[in-house]
């Protein structure tokens, strides 16, 4: 018989993936993470509820947030968006040289009371304090794992090593190198950073062994249709889809993107079409 907790870590991770074994998940600890001047340019979206519901209304698959939100939110959530809970951050506050270091800002068993469907932790690969994000995720793992509940990696290569080495972290070399590492730690999920190519991109979907890798959105995008050609990329490239901030929230009508996105990630639209279709070009 198979343990309860596998039954569990399967059971979540399907809130998150469609049949296809894609998602489009939504991010957004940006007012945490940046601060809440990410929001300047559609300010009422510094209000999570009226940010969240619009972007379940448009049918994301799933959302992440830190667990003050989820809280706040919580009535908002529909059960049938998957919600992951992140445990690590970092304010933009605090000095230059810590900003390579994601700390602890909640606990697993939190995330299980706000009803969570899988948590998530940030390593900064290659940073100074590496060794204690590896920590930090070898715990979340091990207690969530007891607990059924699938762990999400947000692998992202940073510091002045990596750059030093390698002169960008979207590197594919680094970018693999991290989404190796995650799979090697036992990530049910990993987020990372766009290498520039499909070529690419496949290499660190092969480095990954089988464990889903998501694009990590990045800064919005100077029109909708370059975005769109990120992701179909991505897909192309057999990544499991997104997850994505600001190219959703600093919109004042999120709906045609994430209408757009859902058609590239799960229809495997062309990213024109699918623009054409929602009205974004
Ligand atoms: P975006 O799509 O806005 O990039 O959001 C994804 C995310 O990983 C957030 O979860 C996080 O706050 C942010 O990007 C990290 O951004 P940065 O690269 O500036 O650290």
């Amino acid at each position: 018989m198979e343990a309860f907790q596998n039954i569990g870590i399967r059971r979540r991770l399907r809130r998150f993936f469609r049949r296809d074994g894609r998602a489009l998940i939504f991010a957004m600890d940006h007012g945490f993470e940046h601060g809440p001047e990410d929001f300047t340019e559609v300010w009422e979206h510094v209000n999570p509820r009226v940010i969240l519901k619009k972007v379940i209304r448009a049918g994301v698959d799933g959302v992440m947030l830190l667990p003050g939100i989820a809280r706040i939110s919580g009535d908002v959530l529909t059960p049938n968006v998957g919600l992951m809970v992140k445990l690590t951050s970092k304010t933009n506050l605090r000095p230059k040289e810590d900003q390579f270091l994601q700390s602890p800002l909640g606990f697993v068993e939190d995330a299980i009371k706000l009803g969570a469907d899988a948590v998530a932790a940030t390593v900064y690969w290659g940073s100074p304090y590496e060794d204690i994000m590896m920590k930090q995720f070898a715990e979340v793992a091990s207690i969530a794992h007891d607990f059924g509940l699938p762990v999400v990696q947000f692998s992202y290569p940073r510091g002045p090593y990596i750059n030093e080495k390698y002169g960008k972290k979207e590197d594919y070399r680094v970018v693999m190198y991290g989404a190796r590492a995650a799979a090697e730690m036992g990530a049910d999920m990993i987020k990372t950073y766009w290498t520039g190519s499909k070529e690419t991109f496949a290499k660190v979907v092969d480095a990954a062994a089988g464990v889903p890798v998501l694009l990590s959105g990045g800064a919005k995008a100077k029109n909708p249709l370059e975005f769109l050609k990120v992701v179909y990329e991505v897909i192309e490239a057999g990544g499991a889809g997104a997850v994505v901030g600001r190219n959703i929230f600093q919109r004042e009508n999120p709906e045609p993107m994430i209408k757009a996105l859902l058609r590239v990630i799960h229809r495997n639209e062309e990213p024109e079409e699918a623009a054409k279709a929602e009205g974004l070009i």
